[in-house]
Order: C-alpha cells, then structure tokens, then sequence
C-alpha cells in the first residue's frame, strides 16, 4: 500500500536527484561509454539486459529505446537479477507480465551458483539453437548492459567462473570489478564463458540518463542503490524505506523476535489498548527461525516492530507517519549506539545503516515497481 505520505517523500527524493543531476558537470565516461555500448550492439550476437528484480520496469535501460529502429537487433534476453532481495510472489508475477509480452526472460540470483550454472547452460542452449538457424560456428559474443549496479559485472565474473571450470578451460581467471556502489565499472571487457563454440560475455557500464528519468524512477532507484547516494539525503531516502515498511505487512512476521520478557510487556500493552473485544493470549516463548546469526540485524527487525506495533496514530496520516518514522530513527540510535544529533549527523548515520540492511536483503523483500496489467513496453 503507497500512502500519499510514502509518494510525497518519493517525490522529493526523486526531484533531489534530478536537480542535483541538472547542476552536476556533464559525465565524460558515461557519454563515451553511450557511444561504444550503442555502436557494439550490432556486433554482438546477444543482448542481455540486465534489470534490478526489485524494480523490473524502473530498472529498465533507455538506451535501447533510443536506438534507431534501422539498426541491427541482436537476439534480446531480460535477466531479472537481484530476486534474492525481490518479493517472490510479485517476481512471479513480473515473469509472466515478460512472458506475455513474448520477451525471452530470466530470474535469477548472481550471488547463487546454481543459478548461474542454469543460465549458462540456458545462454548454451540459446547459441546452440542460433548456430543451428545460421549453420555456422563461429565465436558468439554475448553483451551484459543495463543501469548502474544492478549486478553485471558480478553475473560476467560468476560466468566466467563457471563457464571456464566446465570448459577445462586454462589460463589465468579474470575479475570484473563488482561493488556495491553504483558507476564502478567504467570500460567494456570482455570474458570467455565457454569453449567448442567459443563465447565471450561483454561486461559493459551501466548508464543511467538521470535527467530524462521521472521522478519516481529516480525515487525507486536511489534506493535500491542505482544512484549514487551522494546526490540525495541518505535520511529522506531511509525515511522512504521506513515508509515502505510501515505501511505494509512484512514487519509482521518479526513479531516472533520478542523475547519472552519484551513479548509479554508488548501484549500487556496490546491487551490495554485492545478494545476488550478481542482475546488476548499469553504470548508462547518463541525463537527466529530464520537462524539468523546477526544479532544486530534481529535487534533491528524487534525494534521496528515494536516502534510500529507500539504506535498509536495512523499511518494514513502524514504527521503521524512522520512521527513514526522520527521515533524509529531515535530507537535505532539508541540500538546502534550512535551519538550525535537528532536530525542531524546522527540521524544519517542510522540511514546509512538502514539503507546497506535494506539493500542487502536482511530487512525482507520488497518490490517497488507494482505489477500493472496495461504496463506497455516492457521490452
Ligand atoms: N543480493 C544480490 N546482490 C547482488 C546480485 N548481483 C550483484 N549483487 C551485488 O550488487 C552490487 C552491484 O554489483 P555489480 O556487479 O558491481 O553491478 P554492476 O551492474 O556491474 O554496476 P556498475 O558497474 O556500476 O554498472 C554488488 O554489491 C554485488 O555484490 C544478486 O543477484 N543478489
Ligand atoms: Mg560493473
């Protein structure tokens, strides 16, 4: 459920990074880089661009849109990466959307050697069937582009890997640079994936044309980490995050974490403020069952449900969920042991926290991009 609340902070963060894209000097690399990518692609056997699972329409790549219609077109493949951190029932979703609009499309989890050896084995698949219709063998070449950080260079290294470990392959095992922060790759590489036929992966930068994005894009892909956080304020955008917790459901699931003592003052104070209609039961003395052996990332999950399950107010209300979210960043403080002040270092300091918890799955999956049955042009 978007609030109004939720889309005026989207708002203002996506507005944030457009206007600090208009004033920044124009970016050299990413111009050049536009150029090599747009005069490859007609070499290139395969296309795979590569989208955030968390965002597959936002994290869609202009850049083949602005192709010119004449050029010609390798055959496409949609790689949904990222679903690890991506809500599973709306991923689902998302494939079919794809599938319904006869995209070739692929799910999967870069981090995860098992799937990266089904898509090797499904890109093997692809070039066998390509080699087959043109009755040649030469060497295939296979470019990764998309937006910044939505996992390229991590999928070329884990191909490689594998690819080169199935083809006996020897020689020295190339690296391409992954880092969690977004623009890191700033040439095109290329990466042998296997052997009898011979293909290469292209690991590409990622290009993101800020200033013609819409605002919520910008809002949505700042917080999954395609932006650089240097161009907003990391508070509003932790701000948005908790804005996106607190008026969904996820939370819910943490109400496990309470420990005995902290569970039963939470359901004397449910059972105070309880109409009286409903029945109160001694809450049973439960442990995660995720196994989680981060003991700060479970503090983190029992304080936001608590924080939100103590509220009063309601969350429809912009000044009440801004109070919320006011009061999460101060609990957290407290957790993290975070001095400074209020609103100011010492709230950024929690939302730097927050946004690497959020953003590497240990605070539960979401997906920002809505399914929408008449979304067009998704490929
Ligand atoms: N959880 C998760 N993290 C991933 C996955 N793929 C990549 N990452 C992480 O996402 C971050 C960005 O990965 P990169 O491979 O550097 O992304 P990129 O698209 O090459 O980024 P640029 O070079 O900036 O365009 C890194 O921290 C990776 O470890 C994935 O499938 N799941
Ligand atoms: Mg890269």
């Amino acid at each position: 459920m978007a609030t109004i609340m939720t889309k005026k902070i989207a708002t203002n963060i996506g507005n944030a990074v457009k206007k600090a894209a208009t004033n920044a000097n124009p970016n050299p690399h990413m111009a050049a880089a536009s150029r090599a990518i747009a005069d490859r692609i007609p070499l290139v056997d395969f296309l795979v661009e590569i989208r955030d699972a968390r965002a597959p329409s936002s994290s869609g790549y202009e850049l083949l849109r602005k192709l010119p219609s004449s050029a010609a077109r390798p055959t496409r493949i949609i790689v949904m990466n990222k679903a690890d951190l991506a809500d599973p029932s709306q991923s689902k979703e998302w494939m079919s959307q794809f599938e319904q609009q006869n995209c070739l499309c692929y799910s999967m989890n870069s981090h995860n050697k098992e799937n990266v050896k089904q898509f090797l084995n499904f890109l093997q698949a692809q070039v066998r069937e390509l080699q087959r219709a043109d009755r040649s063998s030469h060497t295939t070449t296979v470019m990764l582009v998309g937006i910044p950080n939505v996992g390229k260079s991590a999928l070329a290294s884990s191909l490689h890997q594998i690819g080169r470990i199935s083809a006996a392959e020897k020689g020295k095992l190339k690296h391409a640079t992954v880092s969690p922060h977004p623009g890191e790759t700033k040439d095109i590489s290329s990466l042998k994936i296997g052997s009898h036929p011979n293909i290469y992966v292209l690991d590409t930068p990622g290009i993101l044309p800020l200033k013609t994005l819409d605002v919520e894009v910008c809002s949505k892909l700042a917080l999954t980490g395609a932006i650089s956080d240097s161009l907003v304020d990391v508070k509003e955008l932790a701000g948005y995050f908790l804005a996106i917790l607190n008026s969904g459901d996820k939370y819910k699931k943490w109400e496990k974490l309470c420990s005995y003592d902290d569970g039963k003052a939470f359901m004397e104070h449910k059972a105070e403020h309880s109409s009286g209609s409903e029945l109160v039961e001694k809450p049973k003395r439960q442990y995660p069952t995720d196994h989680t052996q981060d003991f700060i990332v479970r503090d983190v999950r029992r304080s936001l449900f608590e924080t939100i399950s103590y509220f009063e107010g309601k969350l429809e209300d912009d000044q009440d969920l801004t109070k919320l979210i006011k009061s999460q960043f101060i609990a957290l403080m407290k957790l993290f042991r975070i001095a400074g002040e209020l609103d100011g270092d010492g709230f950024s300091k929690v939302a730097c926290k927050l946004l690497n918890l959020y953003r590497t799955g240990r605070l539960g999956r979401y997906t920002l991009d809505p399914v929408s049955r008449d979304t067009c042009h998704l490929c």
